[in-house]
Parts: C-alpha cells; structure tokens; sequence
C-alpha cells in the first residue's frame, strides 16, 4: 500500500486510523482478508501442534506422553479447531482478497458486517482452547473430549469445557452466517459490467454456492448445541433416551450439518484450482458449465446424504440402501470437475511453479480422499472401517487437500505477488510442496493400512502388530508439520521484499485481477472496470 492512496483516500474521506485501530476498525476488504488468513494459519499451527502431541503418544505402543484423558481432549480440539479455526476461515480469507477483485467490485457489499464477521472469530477461538489450558494448569475439568462430532450421550454429561465449546460453536456459526451473507450480496449487486452470472470467473461460483450452502446448515447446528445446552442445563432430554430423548437426533442434527461442511471446505477451492491450473497450461479453463453444473449439483446432493456417517448407529435396512446409493451419486458431479481439471491441463504449455505443483497434488490427493470415500459408502464395508483408523486417513485426504494445499497454499501463492508486490521465493516453495507430498503420504498412507488391519480410531494405546506403521506415520506428521514453518518463512519473506511482480505476475494469468497493479491499491478499482473479451 503506498502513502499516495492513502491521502487520495483521506482527502475524500474522514481520518484513517493506523496501528492496532486500524485493524480493529477496518472495513477494508484486503486487511479483513489478511486478518482471516493470519488466523487461519495461527490456528492451523495450534491445531497441528495438538495432534502431533497425539502422534508422539502414537509412536509406540503404551502409554508415554499424555494422560487418556488428555488424548480425548487433543482430538477433540484438533478437529474443531482444524474445521472451524483454520479451514473455513482460510477460504473465507480468500473470498476477501479475492472476490471484489475477481469480480471488479471495489469492496465486499457489506464492509461493516465484515469487520464484525471477523472480530467474531478470535474470541470464539479462545473461548474453544481456554478450559484446555486451565485444565492443564489443574483448574477445571479440560476442554471437550467427545471428539468434534459431540456425540450424546457422552456430551451431555462431558465436563464444562463442554459448555465453553457450545458457546464457541455459536459464535463461529454465527460468523460464517454473516460473511456468507456478504459474499452472497456482493456476487449478486456488485459484478462489473458485462459480467453476467454465466460468465463470473469459477471463483466466484464456488463462493457463491458455499455460502448458500452455509446459511442452510449453520442455524441447524445452532440448534441442536443449543437443545445440548439445554438438556445439560435446563433438565429438557432430547437426547437422553431415559427422558424420553433419542441420542441419534444428536447425530442427524449434527451430520445435516457436518456432511454439507466438507463440501463447504472443498466448493471454494473447486473454484480456485481452475483458475490455477488454466494460468500455468497456458489454456483457457475446460468446460466452465458444466464446472458449474457439477458444483451445483455437489451442493445440491450435499444435503440429501448426511446419514452416511451413521450406518454404525443403527439404520433400518432401506435406509442404508438409500444413505448408500445417494453419496455413491456425489462421485458423478465430482468426476465431471476432475475431468475438466484434467482436460483443462491435457496438451497445455505447463510449467509447474509452486502454485501448479499445490494446484495438482490437490487434484491427485483429493482424487484418493473422493475414492477412499466410495468404499465408506459402501454400508456393508462401512462397519468394519468406520471406527478404524481406515476414515480418519480418508478424512484427511479430502480435508488436508482442500484447505491447506489449496487454500493456503496453492491459492496463496498464486496471488501473493499481488498481495504483496514481490515475487516468493521458488525454490523454497517447491521445498515446502515436496515436504508436503512426502510428509502428508508417509502420515496417511499407513493409517490406511492400519484401518485396513483393524486398529480402531480415537484410542491412546493399540496393540504391538500395529506398530510399525504408527511410527511411520508419526514421522511423517512431524515432518508435515515442519513443512508449515517452511510455508511461513515463504510467506514472511515475500511480504518484506523481493523480485517485484508485474502487474500480470503469471504469463498465463486471465481475470480482471491482473489489471491492476501489484501490489494492488488500497482501494482496488477507483474507476469501475469493464468486463470484456480481453478479461476473463
Ligand atoms: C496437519 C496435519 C494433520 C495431521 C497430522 C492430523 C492428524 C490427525 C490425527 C492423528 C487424528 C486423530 C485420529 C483419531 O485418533 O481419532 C486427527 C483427527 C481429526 N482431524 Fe486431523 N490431522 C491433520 C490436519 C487436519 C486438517 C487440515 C483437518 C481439517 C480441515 C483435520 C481434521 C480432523 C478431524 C475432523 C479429526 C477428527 C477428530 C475426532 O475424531 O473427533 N485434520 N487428525
Ligand atoms: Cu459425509
């Protein structure tokens, strides 16, 4: 940001807070955007932190490092943390840098609401971790340790971590509410012209339907921590069966929820990677409706199919046929985005920098989490995987993808020339995609096989056969979680100088971002841009 836009802002404007105000008050789109991105990442360090505490209890048999309690707890906050903390707020860091650019709209429609939407998030995120730590320093009964699906019955007796994390569920639900709503009104009032809803970059689309998706689900969940609340507190029993209640209400509520949100992790990042790898195969993206088409159809089926996680918990038999044959459709929409991605590169002028190297380990790692998943969706397979180690691996291969490879860093480092000015460095980019590939496989790969050989999820202790394997894997998770120090130095780095970027940064680039310079002005488009047949 240069000192002349901000006088050419002051001079038609009032005062313009610096230092801390600035950031507490700020209804800029780009510092807004760069808050969320810095929480995500301090929360992405906070989660993994977490999990390899468990991972080096993992690494032999036996109890060494944490107590069980303990280990409940690390889990439990891992997920949440990972999905609410680092994930969601990555992709909705994204939406903000990038969708008024996208879209040649000088800010989000609601700017006011997006600061709030933020400032949500940082207490909610100490509200979540704070019974963990005064559980460790002998105050209290510890964060939750249900793990993040809050499972009644043991959530409505789990000790007041519980109720801290209730709150904290209400406050990031009630964020992403918001921010979805901002995205939804600015995609729809504040496109260029001659941009119509047919022609909107890919982006734009999966933003769009990720957050209707969210405004769907959110006050769902809500309701049911809220009746959790209740039933801990106010002596109702929804989900205690001796009142009357039905502990898998608890698990319909949440997985109405739960199932949609990992399409809500990856839709975004559906709409980033086209533009990713259409810049560096040098070719125009393959088949954009039937991209879109196939996205709305994913969001679509998303919702009809949540009871795939509860084949376990007991479902009459026409049930599970239909739970079954319902999430084996969502291959077909998602095999239609994998062979455009595929096609968009086929015969292109590639060249693999590090956001195409992010952009296509995303595609192939993510195509093993979509694969692995059928085999989950398979009812009668599904028992004996469910509660192995065999999901926890699936699991990570459609999240970590998602989020991290493609959120954080993928899309991170396509645009960070035009964040920051500077060129990253490349070398140390494809270091940190290299030690990614290797650290992310040699973690999952053998928690596949140990599913496969039965050794069940969520335990502290496991029997000597499964040895090995766990030692691999804790391996490759502490060197997964170096890579993200790598990630930071890059980041760090090419924000405090550099090669300086063009204005177009990437030869093959296309979008109304690349018109503007880079690092692009405070205040993106002064004059509104045309949309035309030279920006795409
Ligand atoms: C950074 C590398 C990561 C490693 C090494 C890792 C490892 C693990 C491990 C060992 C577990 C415990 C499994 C169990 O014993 O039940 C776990 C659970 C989980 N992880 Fe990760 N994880 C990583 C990243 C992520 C990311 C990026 C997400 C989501 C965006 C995520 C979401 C979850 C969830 C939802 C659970 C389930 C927690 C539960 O069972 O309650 N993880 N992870
Ligand atoms: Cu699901």
């Amino acid at each position: 940001m240069t000192a002349t836009t901000i006088e050419g802002h002051d001079s038609h404007h009032h005062g313009h807070p610096a230092g801390f105000t600035r950031w507490l008050v700020t209804t800029n789109h780009k510092d807004i955007g760069t808050m969320y991105l810095i929480f995500a990442f301090v929360m992405l360090l906070t989660g993994g932190a977490m999990i390899l505490m468990v991972r080096a209890e993992l690494f032999m048999p036996g109890l060494q490092v944490v107590k069980p309690e303990l280990f409940n707890q690390l889990i439990t906050l891992h997920g949440l943390i990972m999905v609410f903390g680092a994930a969601m707020p990555a992709a909705t860091g994204l939406a903000n840098w990038m969708l008024p650019m996208v879209i040649g709209a000088p800010d989000m429609a609601l700017p006011r609401l997006n600061n709030w939407s933020f400032w949500i998030l940082p207490p909610a995120a100490v509200l979540l971790v704070i019974p963990f730590i005064l559980g460790l320093a002998g105050v209290g009964t510890g964060g939750a340790d249900t793990g993040w699906t809050m499972y009644a019955p043991l959530s409505i007796q789990a000790g007041w971590g519980m109720d801290f994390t209730i709150f904290a569920v209400h406050m990031l639900g009630m964020s992403s509410i918001l921010a979805s709503i901002n995205v939804i009104v600015t995609i729809v009032n504040m496109r260029a012209p001659g941009m119509t809803m047919w022609k909107m970059p890919l982006f734009a689309w999966g933003f769009l339907l990720t957050a209707i998706l969210l405004i769907f689900i959110m006050p769902v969940l809500a309701g049911g921590v809220t009746m959790m609340l209740m039933d801990r507190h106010f002596g109702t029993h929804f989900f205690n069966a001796a009142g009357g209640g039905d502990p898998v209400l608890w698990q319909h509520i949440f997985w109405f929820m739960g199932h949609p949100e990992v399409y809500v992790l990856l839709l975004p990042i559906a709409g980033v990677v086209p533009h990713i790898i259409s810049c560096f195969s040098r070719k125009d993206t393959f088949g954009y409706k039937a991209q879109v088409w196939s996205m709305i159809a994913i969001a679509g089926l998303s919702i009809i199919v949540w009871a795939h996680h509860m084949f376990t918990s007991g479902m009459s038999t026409g049930g599970q046929l239909y739970f079954m044959y319902s999430t084996m459709l969502i291959s077909l929409p998602l095999a239609v985005l994998f062979y455009c991605w595929i096609s968009t590169f086929w015969r292109g002028s590639i060249s693999l920098e590090t956001p195409m190297l992010f952009a296509l380990g995303f595609v192939v790692f993510f195509g093993w989490g979509g694969l692995t998943g059928l085999v989950l969706a398979d009812a009668a397979a599904d028992a004996q995987y469910h509660n192995a180690y065999f999901l926890v691996a699936h699991f990570h291969y459609a999240l970590y993808p998602t989020p991290v490879m493609g959120a954080m860093a993928a899309a991170v480092y396509y645009w960070l020339p035009k964040w920051t000015g500077h060129m990253y460095n490349e070398s140390l980019g494809k270091l940190h995609f290299w030690l990614v590939a290797i650290g992310f496989n040699l973690t999952f790969i053998p928690q596949f096989m140990l599913g496969l050989a039965g050794m069940p999820r969520r335990i502290p202790d496991y029997a000597l056969q499964f040895s090995d394997l766990n030692m691999l894997s804790s391996i490759g998770a502490f060197i997964l979680g170096a890579s993200h120090l790598v990630f930071l130095l890059v980041v760090v780095q090419a924000a405090r100088g550099g090669k300086k970027a063009e204005s177009r940064a990437w030869e093959g680039a296309q979008g109304l971002e690349w018109t503007v310079p880079s690092p692009a002005p405070y205040h993106t488009f002064d004059e509104q841009p045309q949309f035309g047949a030279t920006t795409r």
